[in-house]
């Protein structure tokens, strides 16, 4: 993995997150001035250097923010020159056009997701170029998280050499990430028994991480190398490598067209599964404050399933606003007795759609489990 690649790879990742379309104003090419000034509501505001300054102010001043919040936006020009229009941008989408003379506006955040949604400012000028400014906010949920729990269905033998980073079922048999450098490994394993049918070496360079199966292809991240590798899932036999401008953790496919990556942070990185390209990024919330240590995911009935690194908890999570919705406390899910120095956090969880089977397991864990999720009060 050459340094040059990963430089670009992480530019179009980055591109990724701050969304700025130019859009022509007026119909007219939207050429000239493109300064674009970076600011975030909420927090301090820097001193505008254009001819436009903008403040976004939460009308409840009682709120720390969160969806469903209503948002004055305010522009303020210095005197030498006057907006024909000015077009606002939220989250990539334009929901105005302010006509001249117009300076303030009220952005409903009700349908926004949660997490940093920018908010994009052009002002078309009367020369024909345009200004541009950009101010973010910060959303939190506005649905606290249910709290869910879980019984045991089924146990079953786990390898405790294998320090499980990404697990995935298919047809009877899951398929198993496992880390460390020098022990990183792709495996297919019996559920019943444990037994491994099938396994890869990862070169010793190489800390294995979450794991995702889309046709007949498996996808694998590592840890901190900033590469992960595509195998033929029935042979092993690795087909090509891609570059992962975060950290490795977790790897789920959403659909067949769409993957989504942890590393660690409250972000999901949206990947095109061909070229693992981005496609989007937004950020998990609870009703507090931004979820953080997303770690090993699985979609489970249309939502996205993430553990919590170094807890008990898998977060529940509407994929598409990014909203927690519900915590399911797994404590106690591997007895005392079964623990030893060597026993890691829990990490791992894989389904079996057609069978509703739910696996989770742990790091060096001893025991494999289905469980079956229950609401608590
Ligand atoms: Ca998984």
């Amino acid at each position: 993995m050459n340094t040059l690649y990963n430089i670009r790879r992480n530019a179009m990742w980055m591109a990724a997150l701050l969304p700025l379309a130019l859009q022509s104003c007026g119909g007219g090419t939207s050429g000239g001035s493109t300064t674009t000034q970076t600011t975030t509501a909420n927090t301090q505001q820097q001193p505008a250097k254009q001819h436009f300054e903008i403040k976004i102010l939460n009308q409840n001043p009682e709120s720390t923010g969160k969806v469903g919040d209503n948002y004055s936006l305010s522009v303020t020009d210095d005197g030498t020159v006057t907006a024909d229009s000015t077009i606002i941008k939220v989250d990539g989408k334009t929901i105005a056009t302010l006509p001249k003379g117009e300076s303030t506006f009220t952005i409903a955040t009700s349908a926004l997701r949660c997490g940093r949604v920018p908010v994009s400012i052009q002002f078309c000028l009367p020369d024909g170029k345009s200004e541009y400014a950009s101010q973010s906010l910060m959303l939190y949920s506005d649905i606290v998280p249910k709290k869910k729990s879980y019984k045991v269905v089924a146990t079953y033998p786990h390898d405790v050499d294998a320090y499980t980073q990404g697990l995935v079922y298919e047809n009877g048999y899951l398929y198993e990430s496992t880390g460390l450098k020098g022990k990183s490994t792709l495996r297919k394993v019996k559920i019943d028994n444990g037994d491994i049918i099938h396994s890869v070496n990862l070169d010793h360079e190489y800390f294995g991480e979450g794991l995702a199966m889309i046709g007949d292809r498996l996808m694998q991240l590592t840890w901190t190398s900033h590469v992960g590798f595509v195998y033929d899932k029935n042979t092993f036999q690795k087909l090509s490598e891609f570059g992962i401008a975060t950290e490795g953790w977790g790897l789920s496919a959403i659909n067949s067209d769409t993957l989504v990556l942890t590393s660690g942070s409250e972000n999901l990185y949206f990947l095109e599964p061909n070229g693992m390209s981005p496609m989007k990024t937004i950020q998990v919330c609870d009703n507090l404050g931004v979820v953080q240590r997303l770690n090993e995911t699985e979609m489970v009935k249309g939502r996205l399933l993430a553990n919590i690194y170094q807890t008990d908890q898998i977060a529940e999570i509407d994929y598409n606003t990014g909203k927690v919705l519900s915590y399911i406390d797994l404590t106690g899910l591997l007895p005392d007795n079964l623990r030893t120095t060597s026993t890691d956090v829990l990490n791992g969880i894989a389904y079996d759609e057609a069978g509703d089977r739910l696996f989770v397991t742990g790091k060096n864990w001893p025991k494999l489990y289905i469980i079956k999720i229950i609401d608590t009060k």
